[in-house]
C-alpha cells in the first residue's frame, strides 16, 4: 500500500488499471497470451510478456513518468516447458525486447522486480513508476541477472537486485525478490531453510551497499517489511522460522504460495524499507 496526501487520479482500459498521486504512478497491467500478438519467431508467452512491457511503456510515457522503480512479474506455469524451452525464459526474451524496442538500458538502469508463477491467467505486470530516478543497487555476492550466462537461456532477465529512490520528504530501497543464488549458482537444492538464510545473507549485501550508497538507505533487517513466496507450502513452517530468527518478530512478513523462477528454488525473498527523510 502506498500512502499519500495528495488527490489519486485512476484509469483502466486495454488492459491496464492505474493509479497516480503526483510523481508516482502504480499501475497493473494484463496481457492474455494470444496467438494473435504472435511475432515472426516469437512464441505466445514470448509475445505476451513483450506486449505486457509495450504497455507499462506506453502508460509510463502517456503519464510522463519517466523512471520504473519496481516491477512485479507473474506468469502461469512458470517453470513448464513449452515450445521447447522454459517459460520463464520465454518471458526473459519479450521482456529485453520490449526494454531494447524502447530504447531503455537493458543492464544497469534498470528497475528492481520478482517475478513469480500464477496457476493460470494472463501474465500480469505490475508496477510503481515515478518522476525521480532509481538508483539501482547490485549484490556483490551475486552475478547480476542481466549479466547470467546463457545457461540460464537465451535473454537474460531485466531486473537489478534493488533500487533506492530518494522522494521530498521519504527514502525508499525496493529489494527485488532475492533467492538463494551466489555467483550465478543456485545453493541448498531440497534445503528450505538453508535457502532461506542464503537468500537473506543475500539481503544483508543489498543492505550494506545501499548504506554506503545513501546515508538514508541504512536499513537493518529487522526494519524491513517482507514478502515471502514458497514454493511448497509444506517448507512455510520452516522458511517462517528461519526469517524470524534473522529478522526479529516484528517486522512485518507475508507469506505467499508461488512458483518461482528457477526450478530448483524453494523461496524468494523480497523487501521494502521506508525512511522519512530529513527536511
Ligand atoms: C534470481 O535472482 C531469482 O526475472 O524479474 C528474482 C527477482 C528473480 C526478479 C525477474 C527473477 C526476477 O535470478 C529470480
Amino acid at each position: 500500500m502506498w500512502r499519500s496526501d495528495g488527490p489519486v487520479e485512476t484509469g483502466t482500459g486495454h488492459g491496464v488499471s492505474w493509479a497516480r498521486q503526483g510523481g508516482v504512478l502504480f499501475a497493473v497491467v494484463e496481457v492474455p497470451e494470444a496467438v494473435a500478438l504472435r511475432g515472426a519467431d516469437e512464441t505466445t508467452l514470448q509475445a505476451a510478456g513483450r506486449v505486457a512491457y509495450e504497455k507499462v511503456f506506453a502508460l509510463a510515457a502517456s503519464q510522463g513518468i519517466p523512471h520504473l522503480w519496481r516491477v512485479w512479474n507473474f506468469l502461469a506455469d512458470i517453470n513448464r516447458e513449452t515450445d521447447g524451452l522454459e517459460r520463464y525464459r520465454q518471458f526473459n526474451q519479450g521482456r529485453q525486447h520490449a526494454f531494447m524496442a524502447a530504447g531503455r538500458a537493458v543492464r544497469g538502469a534498470v528497475p528492481a522486480a520478482s517475478a513469480l508463477g500464477l496457476a493460470g491467467g494472463p501474465v500480469s505486470v505490475a508496477f510503481l513508476a515515478g518522476f525521480q530516478p532509481l538508483l539501482a543497487i547490485e549484490n556483490p555476492r551475486q552475478i547480476s541477472a542481466y549479466d547470467y550466462p546463457p545457461e540460464y537461456g537465451p535473454a537474460s532477465p531485466t531486473f537489478s537486485r534493488a533500487g533506492l529512490v530518494r522522494l521530498d520528504r521519504q527514502a525508499v530501497l525496493f529489494i527485488s525478490g532475492t533467492a538463494s543464488i551466489v555467483g550465478h549458482a543456485t545453493l541448498h537444492t531440497g534445503d528450505a531453510a538453508r535457502q532461506c538464510h542464503e537468500s537473506l545473507d543475500n539481503i544483508e549485501a543489498l543492505l550494506a551497499r545501499a548504506a554506503e550508497i545513501s546515508p538514508d538507505a541504512g536499513f537493518g533487517l529487522s526494519e524491513l517489511t517482507y514478502r515471502v513466496y514458497v514454493r511448497h507450502p509444506g517448507d512455510y513452517a520452516q522458511v517462517c522460522d528461519v526469517l524470524r530468527s534473522r529478522v526479529g518478530a516484528v517486522a512485518p512478513a507475508i507469506f505467499l504460495q508461488a512458483d518461482v523462477c528457477r526450478s530448483e528454488l524453494l523461496l524468494e525473498v523480497e523487501a521494502v524499507g521506508f525512511r522519512e527523510a530529513r527536511p
